[in-house]
């Protein structure tokens, strides 16, 4: 018997992928968790019948939305990752030696224990002495924390439900609170192509805050449209005019000094979406 799992990517298309193996399904308190097995993408983290995370293409998003920032910080010693329970980010982020913590504000705890249990590629450095893992609402967390955080991350669900209060200006400004004096912020804001309408309030959210806003894009094969934004908004430091001549060698699959800054060319219509 042949089962396909089918994502609902916008309201009226639709990706399907043939699963394997179910490897775990469950409701949690905040939404309904599945990892399955697939035979193009591997492993998958779904939420609410949304793709999140996969082995095959998770290296793009999780590469892109942490050295763009920390290579942009001349010296990024303290991190916060809001959402990414997966811990892909987390993993990338102790790949630089400056970061002398990572912590982690991720609201459901079963997506972390079920990362672990079966996505221990994406959920390595989870248990890492530099990692700190606190279970709860990012928006609260980034309230209670002032000139913190020399970078942010926030590595969200969609915005809807308990991520929704994620994507707004109120809670830039609680992130711009939250940041050292020269802290950047990034977040995965949505696809252009289908979403023009989010990516811009976001983008001009951020651009109403931080004195750099900038958008950037990665292709996502397992995210609508195939093609992502994240945006950065900065203190201080401009990351598509980052000094990348110097950036020691890393050990990434997507990530190069020279995407750094060619990451920031955006095609025509993206331009018109932030203009
Ligand atoms: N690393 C890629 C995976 C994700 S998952 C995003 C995580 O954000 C989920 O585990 C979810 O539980 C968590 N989350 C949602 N709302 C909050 C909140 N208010 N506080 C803390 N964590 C939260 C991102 C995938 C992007 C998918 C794009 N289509």
């Amino acid at each position: 018997m042949e089962m396909w799992l089918r994502e609902m990517q916008i309201e009226n298309a639709a990706m399907t992928y043939k699963i394997k193996e179910t490897l775990v399904r469950k409701k949690t308190k905040y939404q309904d968790l599945a990892i399955v097995d697939t035979e193009a993408f591997g492993k998958m983290l779904v939420l609410d019948g949304i793709v999140q995370t996969t082995i095959k293409d998770e290296f793009v998003y999780h590469e892109m939305i942490t050295h763009i920032p920390l290579f942009t910080h001349p010296n990024p010693k303290k991190v916060l990752v809001v959402g990414g329970g997966d811990g892909g980010a987390i993993r990338e982020i102790l790949k630089h030696p400056s970061v002398e913590k990572a912590v982690l504000c991720e609201i459901d705890e079963d997506v972390i224990t079920e990362c672990k249990k079966y996505l221990p590629e994406i959920s390595c450095a989870l248990d890492d002495k530099r990692c700190e893992v606190f279970v709860g609402d990012g928006i609260k967390y980034v309230k209670e924390h002032k000139n913190e955080f020399d970078v942010i991350i926030v590595d969200s669900t969609d915005p809807f439900s308990i991520a929704e209060g994620l994507f707004g200006g109120n809670f830039y400004k609680d992130i711009f609170e939250a940041l050292t004096e020269d802290g950047i912020f990034i977040a995965q804001t949505e696809t252009p192509f289908f979403l023009p309408d989010t990516v811009r309030k976001v983008f001009n959210d951020a651009k109403s805050i931080f004195p750099v806003t900038k958008l950037f894009m990665a292709a996502i094969p397992t995210y609508p449209g195939g093609y992502w934004s994240f945006t950065v908004g900065s203190k201080k430091y401009d990351p598509s005019q980052a000094d990348t001549s110097k950036i020691p060698h890393l050990d990434t699959k997507y990530y190069t000094p020279e995407l750094h800054r060619a990451c920031f060319v955006l095609p025509k219509y993206v331009e018109e979406v932030i203009k």
